[in-house]
């Protein structure tokens, strides 16, 4: 249960009972501050639930699974196919044979590009992607097109950091196969309309493949609403574990594609002659799968459901929409992408000339924790003509009087760095 009030400051927020308490790591001291956590964008902490979740299983009912009789292995069976009728539910698929256990939402892209598009993609065929993408939406789509002889696109940016939505209209054409693109950039935080660019892709006849792991863990997501024809997401940037990400798939197509990797659990049947595939989704799953994972992706998929996704979304917008508020207010700081109506809960920023790493160096020494690089995104920092950001990201632990600290720090780096 998710119980009591937050007990840090919160400026006209929704009553949430004791959110921090359930999150022992954020109760440390850092460089003798207390930590401040505002790097969840990376990676978001765990709270007790899920760790005892996986504590649990691992104490009391740890097997492999889909391979005993035994009655340990059935529990264990029974256990990680709960967590992916858990996940369904989450983002509403029509069943759980569309939800693939991968390893991250990385391993879920490239399961995509490799599979799907080594059996649809020939010279001549387009593939768009967007300039605003992470490494892992752009790469496998470079490699996939090398090996297939497919031309891949952009879709360029506004300077509100926005898609061009007239150059998205004149890219899409009857040659593209594939458009794939993130439903939230995760340097600018551009929220994309992804049901319209679904809509989009499908008036040429092309797939669309929506990288969500910077939405899912953040925005309600309803996987048939959005008709959309994959999405990708990670485990432990939605409270869960390392170790586990989520492809879902439209039915039709996943159990048209071939195999992504062989082994044990993905086959019906092996003679020396050759092969036949398992059912959907363990066709897509070779190998011992991360059970216990899983069943921490299940607990945390709980946690976010009992604090709905509505609640979350709309708490994480005013912390965002405040700390824009008070970035803004420092001067010589530049935030990337649109104002805060547009985006999500992150913020990234460049601070004069310093340089990001030396902006993160000097908050660390405050106790707060944010990234700075390209944050796995180059193409977008290529766009802006700068190699790096700071950047600031916000989850259901943080709150007013964290951002307040934040800016108290980025003076401070400002005054150490005489600008
Ligand atoms: N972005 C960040 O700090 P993995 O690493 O496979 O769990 O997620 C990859 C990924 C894909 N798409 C988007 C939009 C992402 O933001 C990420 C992960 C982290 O921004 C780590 S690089």
């Amino acid at each position: 249960m998710i119980s009591a009030t937050l007990n840090r400051k919160v400026t006209s927020m929704p009553t949430v009972t004791n959110i921090l308490d359930d999150f022992p790591i954020l109760h440390q001291e850092v460089h003798g501050h207390p930590l401040v956590y505002l790097d969840s964008t990376a990676s978001s902490q765990k709270p007790v639930q899920v760790l005892e979740a996986m504590d649990h299983y691992y104490r009391t009912t740890h097997a492999n699974v889909h391979r005993g009789i035994h009655t340990l292995s059935e529990a264990a069976t029974t256990a990680y196919e709960d967590a992916r009728r858990r996940v369904a539910r989450f983002i509403n698929a029509p069943s759980t044979k569309q939800v693939i256990f991968t390893r991250n939402t990385t391993e879920s892209l490239n399961l995509v590009a490799y599979s799907w598009g080594r059996a649809n993609l020939a010279p001549g065929d387009e593939v768009l992607i967007t300039e605003m993408e992470h490494h892992s939406n752009i790469v496998p789509w470079q490699l996939i097109c090398e090996i297939t002889g497919a031309t891949l696109r952009y879709v360029p940016i506004t300077p509100q950091g926005e898609l061009d939505y007239d150059a998205l209209g004149q890219l899409l054409n009857e040659r593209t196969k594939v458009f794939a693109f993130t439903a939230m950039s995760n340097v600018l935080g551009t929220i994309n309309p992804v049901a319209e660019l679904v809509a989009q892709a499908h008036a040429v006849g092309a797939i669309a493949v929506v990288d969500g792991a910077q939405s899912v863990p953040h925005l309600s997501t309803d996987v048939q609403a959005l008709d959309a024809d994959f999405l990708a997401f990670s485990s432990h940037k939605m409270l869960g574990p390392t170790g586990i990400g989520v492809l879902y798939g439209k039915k039709e197509i996943l159990q048209a594609m071939p195999p992504f990797l062989g082994g044990g659990d993905m086959i019906r049947e092996v003679k020396m002659s050759g092969s036949r595939w398992n059912d959907l989704p363990y066709k897509f799953e070779a190998g011992t799968p991360a059970i216990a994972d899983a069943i921490g992706l299940g607990a945390a998929v709980d946690y976010l459901t009992q604090l709905g996704l509505d609640w979350i979304s709309e708490y994480e917008h005013q912390i965002m929409t405040y700390a824009w508020e008070q970035l803004q207010q420092i001067e010589g700081l530049r935030i990337l992408g649109p104002g805060p109506e547009r985006r999500g809960g992150l913020l990234s920023f460049v601070l004069g000339d310093i340089h990001p790493h030396d902006v993160a160096a000097v908050l660390d020494m405050q106790g707060i924790a944010v990234r700075a690089g390209h944050h796995c995104a180059q193409p977008i920092h290529d766009h802006y003509h700068i190699s790096a950001t700071t950047r600031a990201s916000f989850y259901i632990y943080n709150t007013t009087d964290e951002v307040d600290l934040l800016v108290t720090a980025l003076n401070k780096a400002k005054s150490i760095f005489s600008f």
